[in-house]
């Protein structure tokens, strides 16, 4: 063999074995929903006959990374719509911008949407003037906005990643919470602590918060109640579970009359899930929707429409910047027991 064919054997070798392919060409599954601006935290719902994305808006920033988050610096929502999965997207432009939230100061992070007796509604976090992540809510008539904010955040409201879902029953809840830059852990007395810590790796790990709305859809009925999840033999999960414990972006949808609770476990950058009879739990860990994306953060919300399922998720294709991320969309199967397929992106 002379040395040419021996640095094609070599080459050739190294792009065929799958850890060549892996590291040097990561192929995702689906493309960016839109290209022309960074969008994030995709909470889709089918409205009528389109399906509407409710997604952060990124945006370059002059904050540095940090823990807190501080890089993630959004002051705008931007709505997005398409007839069908596959089809063309529109941008609706700006449904709500920071300048016209009284209370908030910065950061507007994912959000959620849904509709009631004529009106939609957008539920939103954002740091208030005490850099307190609190909860607001915006109305309009149509699902693309523009919405108006109300004045106050929702009373009793904290961190971050609300996630509104409507049970069989008409009734509304909203679920939330979102570890480290999200704050959640500086509300386990139920009061705000500026110095609240992480759980140390043998206490039970934080839990995301529910709590039902008024009929008012701008109001809780009840203080936050922990929404416990449990492992395969009954026992919450510990901070240590760190591949299954909650961190933030809780999703909740209805799958052959079971309650799914779907999340980000944060640093080990899973969709994992957990089954239960109720909106109010207790959930058991099932698995992981989705494997990590490229970027850090991993979000999403699970959606049907004409008879499939989807997850809508984000990665970072086009910045290769961890908050500078695109929306995308793949479908989502079950296996006939119910538990959902593993989806990986990249
Ligand atoms: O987009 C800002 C934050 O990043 C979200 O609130 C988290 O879920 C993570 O995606």
């Amino acid at each position: 063999m002379n040395r040419k064919t021996q640095l094609t054997a070599v080459v050739a070798m190294l792009m065929g074995s799958q850890f060549a392919l892996a590291q040097i060409s990561p192929k995702p599954i689906a493309e960016p929903l839109v290209k022309h601006i960074f969008t994030a935290d995709p909470s889709a719902h089918v409205f009528g006959s389109k399906i509407y994305v409710y997604p952060s808006h990124d945006i370059e920033t002059n904050f540095s990374r940090d823990e807190d988050g501080g890089h993630f610096d959004m002051k705008d929502y931007h709505i997005l719509s398409m007839d069908k999965v596959g089809g063309k997207v529109t941008d609706h432009g700006v449904a709500l911008a920071l300048e016209n939230v009284p209370w908030a100061a910065r950061q507007l992070w994912a959000p959620d949407a849904t509709f009631h007796k004529g009106k939609y509604y957008l539920y939103f976090p954002a740091k208030d003037k005490e850099g307190i992540f609190r909860i607001g809510v915006a109305t309009s008539k149509k699902p693309t906005g523009p919405f108006k904010a109300e004045k106050e955040p929702i009373k009793g409201s904290f961190s971050i990643d609300p996630c509104i879902f409507k049970d069989k029953d008409g009734s509304f809840y909203l679920y939330f919470g979102g570890i480290w830059g999200g704050q959640l852990q500086r509300w386990k007395t139920g009061m705000y602590q500026a110095n609240g810590a992480l759980q140390q790796a043998n206490e039970v790990a934080l839990c995301p918060k529910v709590a039902k709305l008024a009929p008012d859809m701008k109001s809780f009925v009840e203080t936050p109640k922990d929404l416990k999840i449990l492992d395969e033999n009954g026992k919450v999960l510990l901070e240590s579970d760190n591949t299954k414990r909650f961190f933030e972006a809780a999703w909740m949808h209805q799958y052959k009359g079971k309650y799914y609770f779907s999340y980000s476990t944060g640093n080990t950058h899973l969709i994992c899930y957990a089954i239960g009879d109720s909106p109010y739990g207790p959930f058991t860990y099932k698995g992981v929707v989705l494997n990590p994306v490229e970027g850090w953060t991993n979000h999403h919300s699970i959606v049907e429409n004409k008879g499939k399922w989807y997850l809508f998720y984000h990665d970072a294709q086009l910045s290769g910047k961890t908050h500078l991320r695109n929306v995308k969309v793949t479908e989502l199967r079950y296996n006939p027991d119910g538990t959902i397929q593993t989806i990986t992106a990249k």
